[in-house]
């Protein structure tokens, strides 16, 4: 593992963080000012700068040399925060209006200054609340296509997209994917978090050697595949939205990967709601599946036909063949997200605020078989057959709340 000397790093507070914006002049100096740290991540500390009077702010986001979540036994490079800062601006070169500015970064300090977005709100809690958001679902399919086209073989020029790769190369943050995500879940004898109850459905799992077959495969994709720079943690909770507006956050898992691997996990945490939503709930949550997916093929389609540099770019088949393949990838990848939220690290809200025990036993369930067949299925599966996938797994199995 790469080690990094810290000695330079000091963990900033309330008061340090104000003194460093008024250092940088990023905040009125004379105005009254209010800081809150408001990280709720597994990996960050977050403050919230605002001038009391006109509540204009700035946030300060700072890496910390280990996991939050983990305890500091699980060291992590502090380059973390690096790579974010600059996949921000990377991603906002090719798609401004879903990316938030970054104002300063200081990679000693591992600190990434940028955009207030708190006129937003976290769209995992606003779909736990019932909130609508009716562009969101064709804002990150617009944003998924264009991160992921405009970073490619296909835009890029091959040797300019090996340099960039090599600048995000992320082991560390890749490694908790591949071990939380990719394994952990998937083994008895490995980690892993859940109610008692749903030892049985777990069971299945792990006895399952089809599943585990696939998963493997699955893995070896995320390891192995490059075909461009991803988000690489593209669940609800990184990304802030309104009724109108979309900014995705927090890319610090950043790295070349397979394009399947962001639109899986968007998927996977749609589905979570439509798995614990009542009927008209889930056809709310369906609409959101059939315009993410297609704004994503659109979008990436019309960037194909009038930017695309490869010289195979005109050979009939070519561009149905990937738009296939991604979408195979996403199904699985989003089979083991689902699976990782339930058993493993890092369970998600949409399950546990549940109240009642039956009903979120019940629902996991749902998440866990959901899970196992978006994962050997995948070949087959198109956006249609996702949802009837959903509809059958919950509306006979239980009552929706
Ligand atoms: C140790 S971090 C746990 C999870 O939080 C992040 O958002 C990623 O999803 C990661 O797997
Ligand atoms: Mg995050």
């Amino acid at each position: 593992m790469m080690t990094q000397n810290h000695s330079n790093f000091k963990r900033l507070t309330t008061e340090t963080a104000i003194t460093l914006a008024k250092k940088l002049g990023l905040i009125n100096s004379a105005a009254r000012l209010n800081c809150k740290e408001i990280g709720d991540g597994n990996l960050n500390y977050v403050f919230h700068i605002t001038e009391t009077d006109t509540n204009k702010g700035i946030i300060i986001k700072q890496a910390v040399p280990y996991a939050k979540v983990l305890g500091e036994s699980w060291p992590l490079t502090l380059k973390r925060a690096a790579i974010e800062a600059n996949a921000l601006i990377h991603f906002r070169s090719y798609c401004p209006e879903f990316v938030p500015q970054v104002y300063y970064s200081d990679e000693r300090l591992a600190i990434t200054i940028m955009e207030d977005l708190s006129h937003l709100k976290i769209v995992r809690s606003g779909l736990i609340d019932g909130d609508s958001f009716p562009l969101l679902s064709q804002h990150i399919g617009e944003y998924v296509a264009k991160t992921a086209f405009y970073t490619s073989d296909y835009h890029l020029e091959p040797s300019v997209k090996k340099e960039v790769a090599r600048h995000f190369t992320n082991p560390e943050l890749c490694k908790i994917t591949e071990v939380f995500i990719f394994t952990d879940p998937f083994f008895e004898e490995l980690p892993g978090d859940f109610e008692v109850e749903l030892t049985d459905a777990a069971n299945k799992i792990w006895n399952d050697q089809e599943v585990i077959l696939e998963v493997a495969k699955l893995k070896q994709s995320f390891e192995t595949e490059q075909e461009a720079l991803l988000h690489g943690d593209l669940h609800t909770g990184s990304i802030f939205a309104s009724e109108t507006e979309t900014k995705v956050i927090d890319p610090e898992f950043a790295f070349y990967g397979p394009v399947g691997f962001d639109l899986g996990q968007y998927t996977a945490n749609l589905l979570f709601q439509a798995v614990t939503r009542d009927r008209a709930g889930k056809e709310e949550i369906f609409t959101h599946l059939h315009e993410f997916w297609y704004a994503f093929e659109e979008t990436y389609t019309g960037l194909w036909e009038g930017q695309n540099k490869s010289p195979f770019r005109h050979v009939k088949g070519y561009l149905p063949y990937l738009l296939t393949k991604f979408k195979k990838d996403a199904f699985g990848f989003a089979g083991c997200e689902l699976i990782r939220r339930t058993i493993g690290l890092s369970h998600v809200a949409d399950l546990n605020v549940l109240q009642d025990k039956e009903t979120k036993i019940t629902a996991k369930t749902t998440t866990l078989k959901l899970g196992a067949s978006l994962i050997k299925k995948r070949e087959e599966l198109d956006v249609p057959a996702v949802i009837e996938l959903v509809k059958q797994q919950t509306l006979t199995s239980y009552s929706p709340l």
